[in-house]
């Protein structure tokens, strides 16, 4: 039927120029509303919003419902349009309008909660509660800034109700079981066998995990006694230096091997030096460039926000951003001068650079292989900044030696495979509320189960349904699917083992940084350049040369920490 096959072809290629158009809008709508807060903006991004969601439905099924297009190309793409949306409201008149106001709303109400911690009188900020989480020692303080700030998702949890019932009915619309079967349809393959990939990797990382949680707990409970941190049992989240206990780097010096010195302290030599934020900005640009990589373009410089803008609420969580999905590329961030933040640059940039290597795919391709991939790449630059790298960038006058390397290894294991637990868990648990297993009188009580069963940790005071707890993490309520994350700190470790092997670094991996080589940014360029235009097995093939994802790569990076632990740990029971 060469006749309608044709036709679904050209309508494939008319909804990728419709959709890119709508797309830009729908950006340029967001951008403003993201660093401008008003009622305004927010209904100018909704607006926009509902407008591509709309249609990009509407092709969705009109595409599905005609002969699949003739050739591979094609299909792909109408594959990706499909499940493009992390969102889908249902057609009927007012919904589009209805679940885009839910999270513009839900999102302005986290970007300006606020908590005046007790004994003072001004309320601050989600940057400035993080803060004293990292750096306060006392139990009765943090206490009170983590039970403050948990306060803000109170208000969400009415709309975040209705939200997962709207976004399930459009997505069944577009004939997925519910949102979260169609977040996991995002992966090249059924979307149980994504699920099942996910435990398995899990499966992988988790003994190293438990190790780590063993031996914190146990040095938490030399500082804080045994009244407050149990000798089996979880840990009081208040007690790990972040908001959500998803890196607990800021324990790095409490829980650092006896008698080893700190190797360095990336925070200390920044602020020494009065790095300004946009300096922050041009070490990890130069990271890139030295690669072999372009430059940011100049309206990178002009366009981006780098720190809080006085006088008016903006979305201060950090992200990247490509607003003509060729070359107007940004970042939004409210820049402090940490070591976290310098990583977090890297990370940022990543995404800019992971954009700018597929803007000459077609738009249906602009993306990456999958999302794990574009969260990995600016993580695995960063796990390049290693002592010799800083001292080549003249941030360090010498290389610490060997020997402080497990200080090294374990402060990375604080921010990395503290990591994993928490970035399974936001999904699994918002997977089980979109398939309707959770119901929203046990959202908070669901989630604090799947917290301790994963996390190993527990709140400081029993929460009550009153509370909605998730929606004291930022993706909760912009709506942003998070198992990217966890994938993307399995991934990172695959690509640098990849790369070091690439360049034929010696050592071990931990102490490989791709500063400066030209070989790893070709290789890693071709990889960035594929978009989403294939299959992600095809992309991680060309970078590593493998075909499934695995922790073999972070394994064989901790390794070393890992005999440490057990060495430590005898005796111990690990667990909860
Ligand atoms: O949200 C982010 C990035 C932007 S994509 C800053 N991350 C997750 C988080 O902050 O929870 C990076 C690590 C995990
Ligand atoms: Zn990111």
């Amino acid at each position: 039927m060469p006749a309608k096959d044709s036709r679904s072809d050209a309508r494939i290629d008319e909804a990728e120029q419709e959709l890119l158009a709508l797309s830009i809008e729908a950006q340029q709508a967001d951008w403003v509303y993201n660093t401008y807060l008003t009622r305004d903006t927010e209904a100018l991004s909704s607006r926009a919003n509902a407008r591509l969601i709309e249609r990009t439905v509407a092709l969705a099924k009109e595409i599905t419902a005609t002969p699949p297009p003739s050739d591979a190309i094609r299909a792909r793409k109408a594959n990706l349009l499909r499940v493009s949306l992390p969102l889908v409201a249902p057609s009927a008149a007012g919904g589009p309008e209805r679940l885009a106001t839910l999270v513009a709303r839900m999102q302005g109400i986290y970007a300006k909660g606020t908590y005046a911690p007790k004994g003072t009188s001004t309320p601050v900020d989600l940057q400035a509660l993080s803060r004293i989480l990292s750096e306060n020692r006392r139990p009765d303080v943090l206490e009170d800034v983590w039970t403050g700030w948990h306060a803000v998702g109170r208000s969400m949890r009415s709309d975040f109700t209705e939200y997962v019932r709207l976004a399930n009915s459009g997505a069944r619309e577009l004939g997925f079981a519910d949102t979260g079967a169609l977040w996991r349809s995002r992966y090249d393959m059924p979307e149980d066998t994504l699920a099942r990939e996910v435990e398995r990797l899990w499966s992988e990382v988790e003994p190293l995990y438990r190790s780590l949680h063993a031996y914190v707990r146990r040095r938490l409970r030399e500082r804080y006694g045994a009244s407050i941190v149990p000798d089996h049992g979880p840990i009081p989240i208040h007690l790990l230096g972040n908001m959500w206990a998803q890196s607990w780097e800021a324990l790095a010096a409490d829980v650092a091997p006896p008698g080893s010195t700190p190797a360095y302290d990336l925070t200390e030599i920044l602020r020494r030096r009065g790095t300004e934020p946009v300096d922050m900005v041009r070490f990890a640009e130069r990271f890139f460039v030295s690669m072999g990589l372009d430059p940011l373009p100049a309206s990178f410089w002009e366009r981006s926000m780098f720190v809080r803008p006085p006088g008016r609420e903006v979305v201060c969580h950090a992200s990247a951003w490509d607003l003509d999905y060729v070359a107007d590329l940004r970042i939004k961030m409210c820049i402090e001068i940490t070591a976290e933040d310098f990583r977090t640059l890297h990370h940022e940039l990543g995404h800019n650079y992971y954009q700018r290597a597929y803007a000459g795919q077609p738009f249906l391709f602009r993306d990456s292989a999958h999302d794990g991939f574009h969260e990995a790449i600016g993580d695995t630059i960063g796990l390049s900044v290693t002592p010799e790298y800083l001292v080549r960038v003249g941030l360090l006058a010498e290389v610490p030696p060997v020997e402080n390397d497990l200080g090294l290894l374990l402060a990375t294991a604080l921010e990395k495979i503290a990591f994993l637990p928490f970035g399974l868990v936001v999904d699994q648990w918002r997977w089980r509320v979109f398939s309707g297993e959770i119901s929203p009188e046990e959202y908070n009580r669901t989630w604090w189960e799947m917290r301790e069963r994963y996390q190993g940790v527990r709140p400081p005071t029993p929460r009550d349904e009153t509370e909605f707890d998730p929606g004291a993490k930022f993706h909760v309520p912009a709506s942003v699917p998070y198992m990217r994350y966890f994938l993307a700190h399995i991934l990172q470790f695959q690509f640098h083992r990849a790369l070091a092997r690439t360049i034929g670094a010696a050592g071990p991996l931990h102490r490989v940084s791709i500063y400066g080589d030209r070989r790893a940014g070709e290789r890693l360029g071709a990889m960035l350049a594929m978009g989403s235009s294939r299959d992600w097995r095809d992309a991680l093939e060309t970078l590593t040369g493998e075909r499934a994802m695995s922790a073999a790569g972070l394994l064989e990076y901790f390794r070393p920490l890992q005999r440490w632990l057990d060495e430590q740990n005898r005796g111990e029971e690990l667990g909860w």
